[in-house]
């Protein structure tokens, strides 16, 4: 070879054919080209979509030389890379995202302009890419930024669904799933990497075919393939410091096409290996904490991971080195237990196909892995049943079984030896037939398990984990979650950023600790002026949305007070609507008693199959009809249900909050990162002590934060108590009210029993303490209600918000995990 001994070709890396963007003229013309000759398209013609794919196109050159000369850096300083394996990736529009990261937004709006186009509208015209659910996926998106801007190599692993997550509509009140069909049109950003594609296996057999210390080697004859095909997309860190990428795999039949079989007429039968294979690839599981679907999400869970791991080990023997040094060069990830089975997988690999011995697999398996968990709900934490892997995934049961061994052991030998803890340290539960815990696997198999919140954390110890966390004490550790400030504030928000800019320089692009400055200024009349104005006009252009897609009109006066989020029982949504009816009812009782208007907007997906997470949507819209058309209320209260919440619609109304809503049971959200979106945009957070919403309190004052209900302390007394939600109705006439209201009808005119089931609920079993807490929060409402009449104490608030909040970055949140979990720093340049 050429290359001087570094390794590197003198120059830069990557002969970069693009001339720089010196000017307007320049990226017009590179648009342009792009219109013209990679799309085929006339400019006098064109839609906002042919603009929206030539401007991708033109941009994505730029992130892929970055992408490749990053890449290059990483391979000759022999850099630590990061591999992040997630069944979701909740990314969302990424124009706006790249524009801002490569300071190209300016330039793009007067290019754009000059060729006739609205930027606005070609902004729009992109589909938002869901392939998530909620929190979790919109984390590793979040996530994925950050390693980026961090200059951390990274590499995120995922699945290219054909449709991500439904769209919503609401059709009278009820929520209807449509396939969201994001790539019709095709993607942009994406690359297609045959040259990574790979086989997996599933089903079948096994062969032994020899001994090594004890542990058996043996070949694994699948008795069916799936061909997983590599996808990139670039993603492009903050000042274009660095570039990362996204390998998302779609899965197809190894032989799409039975020529035979179609000779013969027989079309269907033709495609049908076909049609099975991308089933994987299909859908996204709705199963954001509901039990899903069986054996075609396990499909998926390891098609990915082993089409993952394939790529991991691949890169580290091309670049050279022994597969005992993986340790030392990769660190992966896993989100949450979808990929637990990577574990298996990467232990198959190297005992079976690369003859590592047995333990030293295991040092090398241990080494690399790390595991994240996301929820402590029981119906979330994965369990396969082991008929089925063994039909499945053959292989990788014996070797959950010897690992099995190995660890029940090591417990026995470090005391834990009676039969109740190894049947709780297992990794098989025998309780419900004999199933596979994936938790279990991936806190065993992991140097480190982290939490996503400080109380979270505290509770995987305390719960779920008490036996594993006994017997290694060091292994869990907490990574409070964060979020982008590029995307939930300068993309958000530019009024907000602009002004942030002015008043504490550009070094608050830099570095989010500089948002503490703001303390100083609560009080200033002149700042306070210019936040008002800036929220104002979110205001207006949220309430101008609601116009065109309800008909309904908003005063951008009134409060706005926000619960988006998805549908869970958890969450709470209930909680809010019932306090809705309620201050209804109050305010037709005495509709002169100097009412602070409000407008309450809800967002958010229920799982198809969760009836009364759906139940629950139709309540709030039947609410919303009824309110919002009472003449006695209309001025001092409405209820908006906005439809098919996602990221971008998320990007709307968060700026536009004054209020937010984080009111679950307590000890039920893991971490939240809604809500630090919106106190980072300065709305103040009515919320329980949950999740991260204590650290909040703790970072924003808790004179700032409106605290109310149950911890999560007393939530577990009342549940070992056993919890009688008939006492707290009968002591609360308000709430009696507000339940009486919705069982008679109210809401369902000539049909009573609509929402029979909410009722029931909540007068027999109240899981969710909704009753227990339904005093707290309506006290809790009116001390908002008392705070909002004094302007000069709302708004000093709501600086202290966006003041206190420079710790939710995420780029915090990846350097910790860099330090404590990975142990990889930012590459130097
Ligand atoms: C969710 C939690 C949230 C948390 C996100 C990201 C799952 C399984 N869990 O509280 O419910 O913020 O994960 O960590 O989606």
């Amino acid at each position: 070879s050429d290359l001087p001994a570094s390794g590197r070709a003198p120059g830069p890396a990557v002969p970069l054919a693009l001339a720089p963007i010196r000017s307007v003229a320049d990226w017009r013309d590179a648009i342009l080209a792009k219109l013209v000759y990679a799309l085929g398209r006339d400019q006098r013609t064109a839609s906002d979509r042919d603009w929206f794919e030539a401007l991708a196109l033109a941009l994505r050159d730029r992130v892929v030389a970055h992408a490749l000369d990053s890449d290059d850096l990483t391979r000759v300083a022999g850099h630590k890379r990061v591999y992040y394996l997630s069944l979701e990736f909740l990314v969302g529009r990424l124009l706006v995202d790249t524009l801002t990261n490569l300071d190209m937004t300016g330039l793009t709006r007067a290019a754009l302009g000059e060729l006739g186009a609205d930027f606005e509208r070609v902004r729009a015209a992109e589909p938002d890419a869901a392939l998530g659910n909620g929190g979790l996926g919109r984390l590793a998106a979040c996530f994925m930024e950050s390693a980026a801007s961090l200059a951390i190599p990274t590499c995120g692993y995922g699945i290219r669904y054909e449709n991500g997550l439904f769209r919503q509509e609401i059709r009278n009140g009820v929520q209807v799933e449509l396939p969201e069909d994001w790539l019709a049109a095709g993607n942009p950003w994406e690359i297609r990497r045959p040259e990574r594609d790979c086989d997996i296996g599933f089903g079948g057999h096994v062969e032994q075919v020899g001994d090594d210390d004890g542990a058996t080697r043996c070949v694994w004859h699948p008795a069916e393939l799936v061909r997983a095909v590599a996808h990139d997309t670039p993603v492009i860190g903050w000042r274009a410091r660095h570039a990362n990428r996204l390998r998302l795999w779609s899965a197809r039949a190894v032989a799409p096409l039975r020529l035979d079989a179609f000779n013969a007429g027989d079309y269907l039968g033709a495609v049908a290996d076909d049609v099975r294979a991308r089933s994987v690839s299909r859908v996204l599981y709705p199963s954001d904490t509901t039990p899903a679907g069986q054996e075609l999400r396990l499909r998926q869970e390891y098609f990915f991971s082993a089409a993952s791991l394939h790529d991991i080990l691949r890169r580290h023997l091309a670049e050279g080195y022994d597969l005992s040094r993986l340790p030392d060069m990769a660190a992966i990830q896993l989100n949450d237990t979808h990929p637990a089975i990577a574990i298996a997988e990467m232990m198959r690999l190297l005992v079976d196909r690369h003859g590592t011995a047995w333990n030293e697999a295991w040092r090398i398996t241990c080494g690399c892995f790390s595991y994240t968990n996301h929820t402590l709900l029981p119906e979330a934490l994965e369990t396969w049943p082991v008929a089925l892997m063994e039909r499945l995934l053959p292989r990788h049961m014996q070797i959950i079984y010897r690992l099995n061994a190995d660890h029940l052991e090591a417990a026995r030998a470090k005391g834990a030896a009676s039969d109740s803890l190894q049947a709780s340290l297992s990794m098989i539960d025998e309780t419900q037939g004999r199933r596979v815990r994936m938790g279990t696997l991936a806190f065993v198999g992991s140097h480190r398990v982290n939490g996503v919140s400080a109380l979270h954390t505290g509770l995987m110890r305390e719960t779920v984990f008490h036996d594993l966390h006994v017997l290694h004490p060091d292994r869990i550790t907490n990574v409070t979650n964060g979020i982008t400030f590029r995307r939930w504030l300068f993309e958000a928000n530019p009024r907000l950023t602009g002004l942030l800019v002015d008043v504490l320089g550009d070094a608050v692009l830099d570095d989010p600790s500089v948002l503490a400055g703001l303390r100083g200024l609560a009080g200033d009349p002149g700042l306070r002026a210019r936040l008002i104005a800036c929220r104002r006009a979110n205001k207006v252009a949220l309430s101008n949305l609601v116009g065109e897609q309800l008909g309904i009109g908003l005063d951008p006066d009134a409060l706005f007070d926000v619960h988006v989020k998805r549908l869970h029982e958890y969450k709470r949504q209930l909680l809010n609507i019932l306090e809705a009816v309620s201050l209804w009812q109050a305010i037709r009782a005495r509709p002169a008693a100097g009412w602070v208007p409000r407008v309450k907007i809800f967002a958010g997906k229920a799982a198809a199959s969760y009836a009364q997470a759906r139940l629950i949507i139709r309540l709030i819209n039947d609410v919303a009809s009824v309110i919002n058309n009472d003449p006695v209320t209309s001025d001092l209260l409405k209820v908006v249900f906005l439809p098919n919440f996602n990221v971008s619609l998320a990007e709307i109304i968060i700026p536009a909050a004054d209020l937010s809503e984080q009111i679950s049971t307590a000890g039920m959200e893991a971490s939240g990162t809604g809500n630090m979106k919106f106190a980072l945009n300065g709305a103040l957070t009515i919320g329980t002590l949950d999740g991260a919403n204590i650290e909040i309190r703790d970072h924003v004052g808790a004179d700032n934060i409106f605290i109310f209900g149950l911890t999560a302390a007393e939530v577990a007394v009342r549940r070992l108590d056993g919890w009688h939600p008939e006492c707290s109705i009968v002591a609360s006439p308000a709430l009696a009210g507000a339940i009486e209201a919705i069982g008679r009808g109210t809401f369902s005119p000539g049909e009573d029993t609509r929402f029979a089931p909410i009722v029931d609920e909540l007068r027999r079993t109240d899981r969710f303490l909704v009753t227990a807490d339904f005093d707290s929060y309506a006290e809790a409402q009116r001390r908002v209600a008392a705070l909002w009449r004094d302007r000069d104490a709302w708004w000093r608030a709501a600086v202290l918000n966006t003041a206190g909040m420079g710790p939710f970055s995420s780029d915090r949140a990846i350097g910790e995990y860099a330090e404590k979990i990975w142990h990889v720093t930012g590459l130097e340049r």
